[in-house]
């Protein structure tokens, strides 16, 4: 059985409980940001390729209501070590304190509009942490359109908004991510995936639309500590093996260039990092053409060498992964699978027909060597205030 999932309303109702609990009061204020999941282009962003990720129906959940004062005061029912609370000095935003706190607080440091009031918040949210569906990026997008709420309007185009939350991720917790996660979750649209162009910030919807095909999340529940060492390692080497080609970035580099790199006797581990980046690349761009024209089946073959190329050249995958791509695969009615996201753990993605869906979770249940958890997922609407009404 796949994991039931709490209706985005549900979630804001929950986290206006708790706030009623913490603070006795109603909240005035309420936003939510969804986590998402990427169908093909992992680890293009950062090399300005192409992603295709799509928004979840599962969302992190921000209410609360301005104060006078300048201290900010966030109660979370969102970690795994148990219900947390902190303090944030408006006039100082400190580095220090627990990591989801430091989404919040490098949203309110990087914020656009006029400076945030302090305020009093509550924290909720049904993103899997730590299962590589971006549950970091929906609490800095809430946490950016709450802000939006208790600040008042302005006129700060969403994709400014979008690079402050990437922003937020570099200096607070420290991490060099890409724009993709961040980008999905403001500006998906129900019903569609999405293909963003990493080099000047534009997208295509992608629509989803054939009820015979679902997409099915498995969730390793494993989480290898190399995922904060290794990410930025390979950014690294992604851009010396821009730099050994002469290009500004990987983007603009063909598979011939790999051939360049061995014969200039480049390190065989820059060489590939680079194959799989530009590989990976034009399998995004040719994956959304064939989604276009609804070829699942043809797009679920470049799911899979996605994987591969994961596995083997860019050296992110680990053994519970390819363990569930693995037992996806003897499934008839499976079209492709792959890991998603950073990699070394967390999730899965599969395209599957409906029908199917069911032995793919069996097969999982029967075989995998651990616990897995199952989600079954339509593209879902991207970041907003107020509730999830229209
Ligand atoms: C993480 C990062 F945050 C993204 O920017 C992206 O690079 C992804 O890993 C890999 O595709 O989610």
């Amino acid at each position: 059985m796949a994991e039931p999932v709490i209706p985005i309303n549900g979630v804001i109702h929950q986290a206006q409980q708790v706030f009623q609990e913490q603070f006795g009061e109603e909240p005035d204020e309420t936003a939510f940001a969804p986590g998402r999941v990427n169908l093909i282009g992992e680890h293009t962003d950062y090399n300005e390729g192409f992603v295709m990720p799509m928004a979840l129906p599962l969302v992190a959940v921000l209410v609360g209501k301005k104060i006078e004062g300048t201290v900010t005061s966030v109660y979370t029912t969102a970690t795994k070590l148990g219900d947390q609370m902190v303090t944030i000095d408006m006039n100082s935003i400190s580095k220090e304190g627990p990591k989801w706190a430091l989404y919040i607080k490098g949203v309110i440091a990087n914020y656009k509009g006029e400076k945030p009031p302090a305020f009093k918040a509550v924290l909720n949210s049904t993103v899997p942490v730590g299962g590589g569906l971006s549950s970091s990026a929906a609490v800095e997008m809430a946490t950016y359109m709450f802000l939006d709420a208790i600040t008042g309007p302005n006129n700060v185009p969403d994709i400014d908004k979008v690079l402050a939350c990437q922003k937020a991720e570099h200096e607070y917790p420290g991490m060099p991510c890409g724009i993709m996660d961040q980008y999905i979750s403001l500006f998906a649209r129900s019903g569609h995936a999405l293909l963003i162009d990493c080099r000047d910030l534009g997208s295509t919807l992608i629509p989803l639309a054939d009820p015979s095909v679902v997409v099915l999340i498995i969730n390793s529940n494993v989480k290898h500590e190399l995922t904060g060492s290794e990410y930025p390692t390979r950014r690294r080497q992604c851009e010396e093996a821009a730099k050994l080609l002469g290009k500004k970035s990987l983007r603009e580099a063909k598979m011939e260039d790999v051939d360049k790199l061995v014969s200039m006797k480049a390190d065989p581990e820059i060489v590939k990092r680079a194959r799989h980046v530009i590989g990976e690349i034009f399998r995004t761009s040719d994956g959304a053409e064939l989604l276009k024209q609804h070829k699942y089946k043809e797009f679920g073959e470049l799911m899979v060498q996605s994987h591969n190329s994961l596995r083997d050249d860019y050296n992110v995958s680990c053994n519970e992964l390819d363990s569930l791509v693995e037992l996806a695969l003897e499934v008839e009615g499976v079209l492709g699978t792959r890991m998603t996201g950073g990699g070394f753990g967390g999730c899965t993605v599969t395209l599957v027909k409906e029908e199917a869906a069911a032995k793919v979770i069996d097969n999982v249940k029967a075989k995998y060597k651990g616990t897995a958890t199952f989600y079954i997922c339509k593209p879902s609407r991207g970041a907003s205030t107020g509730c999830a009404c229209k």
